[in-house]
């Protein structure tokens, strides 16, 4: 048995550096890492409590929705409704916003979340996560519309990801840093198993879905064409390549060894600027990155200064390793 830190010492302590700290982020965060823990159990059991598979609706990006995608949305929300630390919630299973049920205490916070990234991977058994973001809800509102939600990243007060792996891993930042934690499950608590994490400056990584290159814009074609062409080409190094198809998998893999991740703009299909979402995904892994030396953007700006313009936005996302990031920027100033 591991007898390091729990998730919960380490919250309160660092809620006692904070002076004017009331216990409810701390009660707040307590709660999304029982919906973790509680999502982790699922994903474990699997085919054997029947969770695979589709559920037979579409969300409001009209992506079909697995079984443990709405399970895991409900996790969340159960785990979250009652506490009396948030205002509302949004997800990227619902297209409205969550409303606090009447019956319950109404909180200073609201959440964002994805309770199910890279839900393609969870029938053949490949890693998976939940992303969140915690904002303030803005002064004088007590009850929260989706426009409430509408804050640029750099104004999250919390960012994390649960990485539902061979080990379950808790990623977070309160922008102080990034730290790792490992589930226990002999004790069901998290452990601090990876203090401040930091991401290497530089790498020879990279994650991107190949199959879209022909839709890609010149910047991205440039950057990709030179690591290919490896020592020959005008890097003069052998690049490596990985594609999970679970952002929180890659992310996770860039905390631990460097790398860059891509999901950038492309034109296959016009109507979105990106397959990833602003509000429980880009935002919360920027910050993450960000608190951990990397550098996240769109190619041709921050992605944490982004005034969001809706809940369920899509952005294109170039993220990890900071000279190798810059070096996209570099290919987009110059080719617009
Ligand atoms: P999801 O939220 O519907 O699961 O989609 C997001 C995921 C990311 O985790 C991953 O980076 C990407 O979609 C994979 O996309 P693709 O199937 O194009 O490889
Ligand atoms: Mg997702």
């Amino acid at each position: 048995m591991h007898t390091g830190e729990t998730i919960t010492q380490f919250i309160i302590e660092e809620q006692r550096r904070c002076v004017s700290a009331s216990g409810e982020f701390t009660a707040l965060l307590n709660d999304v890492v029982t919906a973790c823990k509680a999502i982790s159990a699922a994903v474990n059991q699997g085919a054997l409590v029947g969770i695979l598979g589709t559920a037979g609706s579409e969300n409001v990006q009209g992506e079909t929705q697995k079984k443990l995608d709405v399970l895991s949305n409900e996790i969340f929300i159960n785990a979250n409704k009652w506490g009396g630390h948030l205002a509302a919630m949004a997800s990227e299973e619902m297209d409205d916003i969550y409303h606090i049920p009447p019956q319950y205490p109404k909180g200073k916070y609201l959440l964002t979340f994805d309770p199910l990234d890279g839900s393609s991977n969870i029938d053949v058994n490949l890693s998976v996560g939940s992303i969140f973001s915690i904002l303030r809800c803005p002064e004088g509102v007590a009850n929260p519309v989706a426009k409430d939600f509408l804050q640029p990243g750099v104004q999250q007060v919390c960012g994390g990801f649960t990485l539902y792996g061979p080990c379950t891993m808790l990623v977070l930042t309160t922008g102080n840093g990034v730290n790792g934690f490992t589930l226990d499950h002999n004790i069901g608590e998290f452990i601090l198993t990876h203090p401040n994490m930091t991401i290497p400056a530089d790498t020879s990584e990279f994650a991107i879905n190949m199959s879209n290159q022909r839709f890609w814009e010149a910047p991205v074609k440039r950057y990709i064409d030179e690591c290919l062409a490896g020592k020959t080409g005008p890097r003069k190094k052998d690049f490596n390549m990985r594609w999970v198809a679970s952002m929180v998998a890659e992310v996770y893999r860039i905390l631990t060894r460097g790398g860059i991740f891509m999901y950038p703009k492309d034109i296959k299909d016009p109507s979105k600027p990106g397959k990833l979402r602003l509000m429980y995904e880009a935002n919360p892994m920027s910050f993450i990155v960000e608190q951990a030396g990397g550098m996240s953007t769109t190619g041709l700006a921050r992605i944490m200064e982004l005034q969001p313009e809706g809940l369920h936005q899509r952005v294109p996302v170039i993220l990890g390793s900071r000279n190798e990031v810059e070096r996209v920027v570099e290919y987009h100033k110059k080719s617009s």
